[in-house]
């Protein structure tokens, strides 16, 4: 992938902001609020225990793909299909549910079944796929839990392209769905895109699109089909198509496959004015039972439909996969004009009457077609010109990309190929699947061996802490990318990380390398981290053991796309101190973040935070070195003193007046003098009152266990988080 931009997670514009922007609540305050139910661990999910691989494999995938086939053509009354197939309007349904995948954060995409729920539900750009949903119902009903809403969608996509003679790269199963919704920071805007927000990139005013966000306008997937803000200027809206199809992982070559290819297939809709018709799902009438935007039975019948607003097919052949989009963009010229439902959009300059479109409800009747400011990029735009032409006059060439990119789009959040599932699953192995070989299993003595040689080789706890915290803790649980399987903190761009302290990082890594065996790099990291923790443990007088499952590979640098990891830079990491740029979220704020994607709990986190600063595993901080939140006279010893001592009232915290309230002193009450130094992220666990109260459970007397059960416990989950082969 060409173009992933990096860059610091968060930063953008304006003042500091909520870790989560706008929720659900502000949108719907009246909508019903179910958090009270699931306080106290109770769960949202009806089925906590259940497998779903172990179901999805009893599934009869033939027969679930043509039920799915067979209802393409099943035209319902309630919402007729245009043209007699409903596959077009399917494919947008899985695209949207997959396009909001953003690399920034890896959250998004179409892994969980967030579209079934607000805010996703209701945002504009998702007009009337609550109807797509619903025609799905019965197969959904059928199939039971042994296919979920999320793999259902994608499901659905691909049979929808191979019923119209499209290509299609193969489908993996296993996306579990989730109950409640997922909280994702969207942005902060609080108007939609139908609503006159901002465009999010106004380069004259210096004004780029804040990361992690990759949509254009709040309530948008990517970019506004009549061009930024609806100016319908092309090459201004290539320049958007570029940058958030980036943040979707894809290329120049993938975003034009993609979107001609998509619009091979169906039509757009703007037959009335879109203020004609009812507002989104969730916040809608009780008896309309979750349905939106339009209503009107009477309008529907009659085809007057009003989705995006904008009006038409982009081919003759809107059910018929081929080379109708690019063979019309390059015949014509194309003039700007109007849709009923007053959206700019482009139409054909004198068309031949075989290059009219059939009407979607009479098929005797012909209109012209058009093409979204957006489609009018792909011609105008130099570069992705050169690729359309390239696809016009090579129909092979078109077909083999856009399969490619449409399962590079639906599977980019799924992590790696272990998780697949399903008949489908094509055996080539894709670079994006952050390919790991199978590592071995080595045996019990080559393991105590090694542990034995890591603590008599001069490393100190703290090194080999930090170094497998920095291996395992890249992984994000959002899109299953990261972890310590394979190793990639030997190769770049992970080795040459700021966070990682590259100069002690290459010289641990070389030592575990001498001393290793015949043991994986991948496993002689974990490992070397367990016996350090041991260790330390034993010197503060507890003995306990650090399982460590072995068996991880070591990738290589072919295995690996160092661009597509960029992204996963850690530019605050609150468990290891590090700061590096202050966000525009406060810091803690950050802590939270990065737990959440670990997929630990807050007593996980708060255990790791309190044993990592008492093994001295914090990175150098510019001033005061390593001894930054290190609350301890004993650091390399776990111990709960980083509690202890935070509790105690024996210390008064100023904030150093420089730091940009990030930094600060902890003096003895009584004489004033200087006894720890501290970040925002040690504070909090004093100054946050339910942090506070687990800081408390690990601070009292008997604690201590607790403490190293609950620090054990979220380390192992950390370390094996991305230990899919094993599940
Ligand atoms: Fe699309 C449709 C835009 C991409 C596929 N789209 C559509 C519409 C619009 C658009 C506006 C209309 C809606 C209504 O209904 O009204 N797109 C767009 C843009 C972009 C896109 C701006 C970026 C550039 N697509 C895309 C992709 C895909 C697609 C990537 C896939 C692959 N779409 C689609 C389809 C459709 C659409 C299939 C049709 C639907 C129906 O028919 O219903």
């Amino acid at each position: 992938t060409g173009s992933i931009s990096g860059g610091c997670p968060f930063t953008g514009h304006g003042e500091t902001r909520d870790l989560l922007g706008r929720t659900n609540r502000d949108w719907w305050p009246d909508a019903l609020q179910l958090d009270i139910l699931t306080q106290h661990g109770l769960q949202a999910d009806p089925m906590p225990d259940f497998d779903y691989a172990e179901a999805f494999n009893t599934i009869d995938y033939k027969a679930l793909k043509q039920d799915i086939t067979d209802l393409m053509t099943d035209s319902q009354e309630w919402w007729p299909a245009d043209y007699g197939h409903y596959g077009p309007f399917f494919i947008r349904m899985a695209w949207h549910a997959a396009g909001t995948y953003r690399t920034g954060d890896g959250r998004g995409g179409s892994s969980s079944g967030q579209q079934r729920f607000a805010p996703l539900n209701s945002w504009p750009d998702n007009g009337n796929l609550d109807k797509a949903r619903r025609l799905l119902w019965p197969i959904k009903q059928k199939y039971g839990k042994n296919i979920s809403w999320a793999d259902l969608f994608i499901l659905t996509g691909n049979v929808a392209i191979e019923s119209m003679g499209g290509p299609v790269f193969g489908f993996g199963g296993g996306r579990a769905d989730v109950f409640e919704p997922e909280t994702v920071y969207w942005g902060t805007e609080e108007l939609w895109v139908d609503q006159g927000v901002e465009t999010r990139i106004i380069p004259d005013e210096g004004k780029a699109l804040e990361n992690p966000l990759a949509a254009i306008q709040m309530g948008l997937i990517y970019v506004n089909p009549e061009g930024p803000g609806g100016n319908p200027d092309p090459l201004q809206s290539a320049r958007d198509m570029r940058e958030t199809f980036a943040r979707m992982a894809m290329n120049d070559e993938e975003t034009v496959a993609l979107t001609a290819g998509g619009h091979a297939f169906g039509k757009a809709h703007g037959a009335k004015p879109a203020d004609t018709f009812g507002g989104a799902p969730e916040g809608e009438a009780l008896a309309l039972q979750g349905f939106g935007w339009l209503n009107d039975e009477e309008e529907i019948a009659k085809g007057n439909i009003t989705t995006s607003g904008i009006e038409g097919a982009w081919t003759p052949n809107p059910t018929q996969w081929g080379g109708d989009y690019f063979r019309l963009l390059f015949k014509y010229d194309y003039e700007l004009v109007e849709s009923p439902a007053g959206a700019k959009q482009w139409q054909p300059v004198n068309p031949d009457e075989e290059d009219m479109a059939p009407d979607a409800r009479d098929p005797s009747l012909k209109v012209p077609t058009m093409m979204t400011t957006a489609d009018m990029a792909l011609k105008m735009d130099p570069d992705y010109r050169k690729i359309s032409e390239r696809f016009r006059d090579d129909q092979a060439a078109l077909d083999d990309a856009f399969a490619r990119a449409w399962f590079k789009l639906c599977h980019r959040d799924m992590g790696p190929k272990v998780r697949y599932m399903g008949p489908e699953v094509p055996e080539e192995t894709l670079i994006w699947q952050d390919p790991v070989p199978a590592g071995s299993q080595p045996s019990d003595s080559a393991v105590s061996d090694f542990k034995s040689k890591v603590l008599d080789s001069g490393l100190t706890v703290a090194e080999l802490v930090k170094v497998a915290w920095a291996s395992a803790s890249t992984y994000r649980n959002s899109d299953h990318r990261g972890g310590a399987n394979g190793a990639r903190i030997r190769l770049a761009p992970m080795k040459d990380w700021e966070a990682n302290e590259p100069e002690t990082l290459s010289r641990v890594l070389s030592k575990l390398d001498e001393i290793r065996g015949d043991l994986s790099m991948a496993d002689a990291i974990v490992l070397a981290g367990a016996a350090a923790i041991e260790k330390a443990a034993k010197d503060g007088g507890h003995s306990i053991k650090v399982d460590v499952t072995t068996g991880r590979g070591d990738a290589t640098d072919e295995h690996t796309d160092a661009e597509s990891f960029e992204p996963l830079e850690p530019f605050a990491d609150g468990f290891r101190n590090y700061l590096r740029t202050k966000a525009q979220v406060k810091t803690e704020d950050m802590l939270v973040d990065k737990a959440h994607l670990l997929g630990l709990s807050i007593p996980e986190m708060t255990a790791l935070v309190g044993g990592m600063r008492a093994l001295g595993a914090v990175n150098a901080h510019p001033t005061h070195g390593d001894s930054i939140g290190v609350f301890t006279d004993r650091p390399g010893t776990l111990s709960n003193d980083f509690f202890v001592n935070l509790l105690s009232m024996d210390t008064k915290w100023e904030v150093v007046d420089e730091s940009g309230d990030e930094e600060f002193v902890g003096k003895d009450r009584k004489t004033g003098e200087e006894r720890y130094r501290a970040t925002r992220t040690d504070l909090v666990f004093g100054s946050n009152s339910q942090l506070r109260a687990i800081a408390e459970v690990f601070a009292e007397n008997g604690g201590e266990a607790k403490f190293l059960d609950t620090f054990v416990t979220a380390w192992t989950k950390v370390m094996d988080a991305d230990r899919f082969d094993l599940r």
